[in-house]
């Protein structure tokens, strides 16, 4: 159904999909739901007049509290969380429920999965079919092309390559939602300090360092704390900030 046309750019390939599929899924991830959002895609696809279902993905990385403060805020919404396999009946349910209210009893129904580049697509297409068929990876932009996995007689899941919306550049946020991975981050040290800001006195407290409002100076603490050293004894800013960003993205640090 597709070809592997490397010009073929990721939005003409959403587009496809959105024509394809009789129910869209938009992942979200837990820790960052408002973020995750895509109004493009969510436009096209009621312009398309498909159903579409909030999939809010590791679930398994928020409290429970921070899950259910999300709840209500779209709809409809189902909780998934591919690593400790929770939602999968439900969220099975709801796709029949919506692609059937929409275009009758159906014998195959074609579900298009949409997000951010690693919010979970590929894992959550396993986790459906209950087995590993779609390839993943924790670097982001990993699924390359869109394709077809069956997960059981009727449900047949289009895995596709992550979208972030057409002129978004903003490099926190891709950092926090690992679109950008720890090792390919420009300016780690200013990039660790933004994060600080933004999540206040998360970061120190993994770390066990006091908060200060000169970041680089708490960045210098961690790093000594944690022996990352270069030569005489200097911290080692750069290794520690990547380590930082990593520990971050894996949500070892919680926020
Ligand atoms: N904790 C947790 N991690 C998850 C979950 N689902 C996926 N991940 C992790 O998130 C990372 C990205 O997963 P993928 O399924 O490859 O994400 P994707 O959206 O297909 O990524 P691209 O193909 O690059 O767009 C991997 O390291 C997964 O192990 C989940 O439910 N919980
Ligand atoms: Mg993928």
């Amino acid at each position: 159904m597709f070809r592997k046309d490397k010009k073929r750019s990721f939005w003409d390939s959403v587009k496809k999909v959105i024509r394809l599929a009789d129910v869209l899924l938009l992942l979200l991830d837990a820790r960052f739901v408002d973020e995750s959002r895509n109004i493009e895609i969510e436009d096209k696809v009621r312009l398309a007049r498909k159903p579409l279902i909030y999939v809010v993905t590791k679930s398994d990385m928020v409290g429970k509290r921070k899950a259910e403060s999300q709840k209500g805020k779209m709809s409809p919404c189902v909780f998934i969380s591919a690593k400790d396999h929770t939602g999968r009946a439900k969220l099975k349910e709801r796709i029949i429920i919506e692609a059937e209210r929409r275009f009758g009893k159906k014998a195959r129904i074609n579900i298009g999965v949409l997000g951010y580049p690693n919010v979970g697509k590929s894992s959550l297409i396993n986790y459906m079919k209950g087995q590993h068929s779609a390839r993943t990876s924790s670097l982001s932009g990993y699924t390359k092309f869109a394709q077809v996995i069956k997960s059981d007689n009727r449900l047949y899941f289009i895995d596709t390559p992550g979208v972030i919306p057409y002129m978004e550049k903003d490099a926190v946020k891709h950092v926090s939602m690992s679109v950008i991975d720890s090792t390919k981050v420009h300016d780690p040290d200013l990039m660790v300090a933004e994060l600080m800001r933004r999540h206040p006195g998360k970061i120190e407290a993994y770390f066990g360092v006091a908060v200060h409002e000169d970041k680089q100076k708490t960045i210098e603490e961690i790093a000594l704390q944690k022996h990352m050293l270069l030569r005489g004894g200097v911290p080692d800013v750069e290794r520690m900030c990547r380590l930082i960003i990593k520990n971050f993205q894996s949500g070892k640090i919680k926020i």
